[in-house]
């Protein structure tokens, strides 16, 4: 298949129930788009001069074997593309002795104070309008994932930390909710809606993602997002949100706490 069709492919995968593209999607749509120009012409160049290097007796574009060379180097420029927009890149992880004993704090805003764990519920909007409510016992017999990375504030400090808890992909196939995984954005705030975050469903369902609920080996203290927090190895603090209350979905970007004080909203890394 061609470049051209592939990113056309790549950019109309997302079959959800959108509706028009925002002014922010069709300019990164624009973006993307002559990037991929760029690599198709960069690439078109470079195979016509490997094409003169190569076959000097053969006449451009008449037999197959002449377009040999200008294949290869699209299907290279695709790996490129495909790896650059690709999430599944992972983030380094360490072994766990490396990560830090004494876990930095930083901002409560809607995770202050205690928190009554058994009272506690997560709940779940879904397509269909339907409300998942969901206790941490629930969520803590999913199977667990552990991960040590190097946790990382926009403010300037980074840390290795551990953490464990239940990847956000085996939670969404568990609850069966595929369906809103079509979706552009995953919404997620505080039970009372003080803080709150905007994540693209790639960055949600990457693998490292968790819902964490423990720090090295241990349930979470409250300072650090008791019961449920976001673990989103691909983004900056600011959204790994603390002490979870709700998660939507949505085609919009959901409000975010600090993308509304001008910090990017995409926050990745
Ligand atoms: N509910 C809530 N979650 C939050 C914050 C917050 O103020 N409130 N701060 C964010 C920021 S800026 C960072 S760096 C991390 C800090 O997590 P930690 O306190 O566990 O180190 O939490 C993020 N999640
Ligand atoms: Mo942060």
């Amino acid at each position: 298949m061609k470049l051209t069709k592939k990113l056309s492919k790549v950019f109309s995968k997302n079959k959800g129930p959108k509706k028009e593209l925002t002014v922010e999607q069709k300019i990164s749509r624009r973006n993307f788009i002559s990037f991929g120009s760029f690599l198709v012409l960069g690439g078109a160049a470079y195979g016509g001069w490997r094409w003169l290097y190569t076959s000097p007796n053969e006449v451009p574009g008449i037999t197959g074997e002449a377009h040999k060379p200008l294949r290869a180097v699209l299907n290279a420029n695709e790996k490129v593309v495909r790896q650059l927009y690709s999430n599944k890149n992972l983030v380094k992880t360490y072994p766990k002795e490396m990560a830090a004993k004494v876990v930095r704090h930083n901002s409560d805003i809607g995770s202050e104070g205690l928190i009554d764990v058994g009272n506690w519920k997560l709940s779940v909007k879904k397509q269909n309008g339907e409300l998942l409510n969901i206790g941490i016992d629930e969520i803590k017999k999913l199977p667990k994932t552990e991960i040590v990375y190097d946790f990382k504030c926009v403010e300037g400090w980074d840390q290795i930390s551990h953490w464990g808890g239940v990847k956000f992909s085996d939670f969404i196939a568990h609850f069966k909710l595929d369906a809103e995984t079509r979706f552009e954005y995953v919404g997620m705030e505080t039970p009372d809606k003080e803080y709150y975050v905007g994540v693209d469903m790639p960055s949600a369902m990457h693998p490292q993602t968790l819902l964490a609920y423990e720090v090295n080996e241990k349930p979470l203290p409250p300072k650090h997002g008791a019961p449920l927090r976001l673990i989103i190895p691909v983004k900056y603090g600011i959204k790994n949100l603390k002490r979870i209350g709700s998660i939507t979905f949505s085609n919009s970007r959901p409000r975010d706490y600090w993308a509304e004080q001008g910090y990017d909203y995409y926050a990745g890394l």
